[in-house]
C-alpha cells in the first residue's frame, strides 16, 4: 500500500514558495510513487511543472480535435441518403461537441482559461488531429471515417481512461462508450454499401483507399521519432507506445475489412506467423508533417470555418453570461431579503 509521505500541494504553491533541491527532489519522489501505485493524479496535487504542461498539450489538442473534428462529417448532415442516417450523423456530430467540452473542462482544472486555449487553436500555435484535414467528398467517407477514424480513436482512447490525471481519465470513460456507438454506426453504413450496387460498392472502396494511410497516420510518429512518448509512459498519460497501438489498429482492420469485402491500398500487408500481427508498409512520414505543420488537402479550410463559428457565436456566449450575471443578482437579492 503507497504511504503518502507529504500533504498534498495546490499546484499554484510551486510558484509562490521557493523550493529547496531536496523538497523538490522528494515532492516529485511521492509524485512518481503515487503514479507507480496506480493512484490518480488530482487538480489539487502536487505535481511537477512539465507533467501539467504535458497534459495542457495533450488534452487541449484532443478537446481541439475533437471540435475540428465536426467539421468533416457536419458536412453531410444535410446531404445524408435517408433520414435514419441523418439522425444517427446529427448525433454523432453533437457527441463531438460534447467530447470537446468535457475536455476543454478537464485542461481547466489545470490552471489554464478556456479562452486561452481556444486562442492557440485559432492562432494556429495549438494542433488537432491531422486526420480532420482531408475532405469528405462521397457519403462512404462518413461510413469511413466512423470506421477508421473513430476504431483507431477508440484504439488510442481506451488506455487513457487509466491515465495518471483523474479529470482526463474520467472524461475518457464517457467519451470511449460514444466513440463506441460512432465506430459501429460506420461500420454499418459500409456495410450496407458492401451489399448495394456496383457503384456503390465502388464507392465505398474508393473511401477506404483515401482514409487507410490517414487513420494509420493518426496514431504518430514511429516512437523512435516521437519526443514525447518516454516521459508520458513514465508518468502514465500514456499506457500504449504510437507503434503499439497502430499495431493493433491494423491487425483488427485487417478482419474487419474482410467482412466489408474491400482491400486495404497496401501491397505489403501481410499476416507474419513469427509475431503474430499483420506487417504493414511504410508509412509516408513526409505527407504526415505537412498536414501537421498546416499544408494538409483542407488545413486552412477547418481553421477559417472554426474561427467563423467562434466569432458568429460570440452573441450566445455574451447572452448567457449575462443570463449567468442576472441569476445571481437575483438570488443575491432573495438572500438578501430573507436575511
Ligand atoms: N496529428 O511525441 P508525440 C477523434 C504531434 S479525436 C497532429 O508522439 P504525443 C475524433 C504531437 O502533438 C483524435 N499532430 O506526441 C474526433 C507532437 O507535437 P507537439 C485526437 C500529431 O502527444 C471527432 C508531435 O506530433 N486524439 O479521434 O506523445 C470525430 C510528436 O508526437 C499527431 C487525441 O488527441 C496527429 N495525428 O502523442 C472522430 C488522443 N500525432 O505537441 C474522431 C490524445 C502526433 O509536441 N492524444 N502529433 O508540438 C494522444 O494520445 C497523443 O497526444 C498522440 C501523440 C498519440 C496523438
Amino acid at each position: 500500500m503507497y504511504e503518502f509521505k507529504t500533504p498534498c500541494i495546490n499546484y499554484y504553491t510551486q510558484h509562490i514558495l521557493p523550493m529547496t533541491d531536496a523538497k523538490q527532489l522528494s515532492l516529485e519522489e511521492n509524485f512518481q510513487g503515487k503514479i507507480d501505485a496506480e493512484i490518480k493524479i488530482e487538480p489539487k496535487d502536487w505535481m511537477p511543472e512539465k507533467y501539467r504542461k504535458t497534459l495542457i498539450r495533450q488534452i487541449s489538442q484532443h478537446a481541439h480535435s475533437e471540435i475540428v473534428g465536426m467539421l468533416p462529417e457536419g458536412n453531410w448532415i444535410s446531404r445524408a441518403p435517408s433520414l435514419r442516417r441523418k439522425l444517427g450523423l446529427l448525433a454523432k456530430v453533437q457527441d463531438e461537441a460534447g467530447h470537446g467540452l468535457y475536455l476543454y473542462s478537464a485542461c481547466e482544472t489545470l490552471g489554464i482559461e478556456r479562452d486561452t486555449l481556444l486562442d492557440q487553436l485559432h492562432t494556429g500555435k495549438a494542433k488537432y488531429s491531422s486526420i480532420f484535414n482531408y475532405p469528405t467528398t462521397t457519403w462512404a467517407d462518413i461510413g469511413a471515417i466512423g470506421w477508421l477514424v473513430d476504431g483507431a480513436a477508440i484504439m488510442n482512447q481506451v488506455p487513457i481512461c487509466r491515465c495518471s490525471y483523474g479529470p482526463y481519465a474520467r472524461a475518457m470513460v464517457r467519451v470511449c462508450k460514444e466513440e463506441s456507438f460512432h465506430q459501429r454506426q460506420g461500420f454499418e453504413i459500409l456495410l450496407t454499401l458492401s451489399k448495394g450496387t456496383d457503384e456503390q460498392r465502388a464507392m465505398l472502396q474508393d473511401a477506404v483507399n483515401r482514409w487507410w494511410w490517414p487513420a494509420v497516420m493518426m496514431f504518430g510518429p514511429s516512437d523512435k521519432d516521437s519526443p514525447n512518448t518516454a516521459q508520458s509512459m513514465k508518468w502514465k498519460i500514456k499506457r500504449f507506445t504510437n507503434d503499439d497501438l497502430r499495431q493493433k489498429f491494423v491487425d483488427v482492420s485487417v478482419e474487419q475489412a474482410k467482412i466489408l469485402n474491400v482491400t486495404l491500398p497496401d501491397p505489403d500487408l501481410k499476416f507474419n506467423e513469427e509475431t503474430g500481427h499483420y506487417d504493414f508498409g511504410v508509412i509516408d512520414w513526409d505527407e504526415f508533417w505537412q498536414v501537421v505543420k498546416g499544408n494538409g488537402p483542407c488545413n486552412r479550410q477547418r481553421l477559417n470555418a472554426r474561427k467563423k463559428a467562434h466569432e458568429e457565436g460570440a452573441w450566445v456566449r455574451e447572452a448567457a453570461m449575462a443570463y449567468a450575471e442576472k441569476q445571481e443578482q437575483r438570488q443575491a437579492t432573495s438572500i438578501s431579503k430573507v436575511a
